[in-house]
C-alpha cells in the first residue's frame, strides 16, 4: 500500500521514513511525486493546517494521504514561534539566524521559566476521504546555547526533559522514540495498519 507524506521539508521525510519502517508503506513526498502545489496555512491551529495540507494533496490520488504540521511552543514568549515556525523572521532565514534570536530573548531568564515544547499535528486522510488525525508534543526547554549537528530546525537549543542534550545531540532514533512525531505518526501507524487489517 502506498502512502503519500504530502511535505515539501525533507527532515521531516527522514523521520517520518524511519518511523514507519517495518510497515508495509512506501512513502512518497511530494517532490517525488512532482506536486508542485503550494498550500497556504491559513488554520489558526496545528491540526487545521495538517488538515488543509492533507487534503490539498488527497485530490491528486486514490492512496493515504498524511501531512504534518509543527512547530516549537516557547512558555516565555507566549508559545511562539507556534504555528508560526517556519515562517518565524521569514521564511528563507537560517536557523541559525532563528535560533540566535530565541536565545537572545530569552536572555537572562532561568530554566524554570524556559519551558517549551514541540507539537507535532498529523492528519491523515483514507481513500475513503475518511479524515483522521493525532496531536502530541515533546516537553524540554530552551538551553542557554544551540548545541548539535543532528536533526533540523529548532533541534539545537530545545533540549527535551529528562536529558541534558539538545534533540540535535540525539540520533534520529532517540529522538522519534520521545519527539512530537514520533508519538503523532506512532498513533496514526496503528490506524493505518488497522484500515490494511494487519
Ligand atoms: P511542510 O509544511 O511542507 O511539511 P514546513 O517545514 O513548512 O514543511 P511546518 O509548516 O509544519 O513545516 O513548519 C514546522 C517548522 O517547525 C519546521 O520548519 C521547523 O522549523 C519546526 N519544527 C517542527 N518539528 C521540528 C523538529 O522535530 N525539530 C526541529 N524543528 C522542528
Amino acid at each position: 500500500e502506498k502512502i503519500i507524506f504530502a511535505t515539501g521539508n525533507k527532515n521531516k521525510v527522514k523521520e517520518v521514513k524511519k518511523i514507519l519502517e517495518g510497515l508495509d508503506v512506501e512513502v512518497y513526498s511530494k517532490k517525488e511525486l512532482n506536486i508542485k502545489e503550494d498550500v497556504e496555512e491559513t488554520g489558526s491551529t496545528f491540526e487545521e493546517n495538517a488538515i488543509l495540507k492533507a487534503k490539498a494533496i488527497a485530490k491528486y490520488t486514490d492512496s493515504i494521504v498524511i501531512a504534518d504540521d509543527s512547530g516549537l511552543e516557547v512558555d516565555y514568549l507566549n508559545k511562539e514561534p507556534g504555528i508560526y515556525s517556519s515562517r518565524y523572521l521569514g521564511e528563507d532565514t537560517p536557523y541559525e539566524v532563528k535560533n540566535k534570536e530565541i536565545l537572545r530573548r530569552l536572555e537572562g531568564v532561568s530554566k524554570e521559566y524556559r519551558t517549551a515544547r514541540f507539537v507535532c499535528a498529523m492528519a491523515i486522510i483514507m481513500p475513503d476521504g475518511e479524515c483522521l488525525t493525532a496531536v502530541e508534543t515533546m516537553e524540554g526547554y530552551i538551553g542557554t546555547e544551540a548545541s548539535g549537528k543532528n536533526g533540523f530546525g529548532y533541534d539545537p537549543i530545545f533540549y527535551p526533559n529528562g536529558y541534558e542534550i539538545s534533540s540535535a545531540d540525539m540520533t534520529m532514533e532517540e529522538k522519534n522514540d520521545i519527539s512530537h512525531r514520533g508519538k503523532a505518526l506512532r498513533k496514526i501507524r496503528d490506524i493505518i495498519k488497522e484500515k490494511l487489517g494487519d
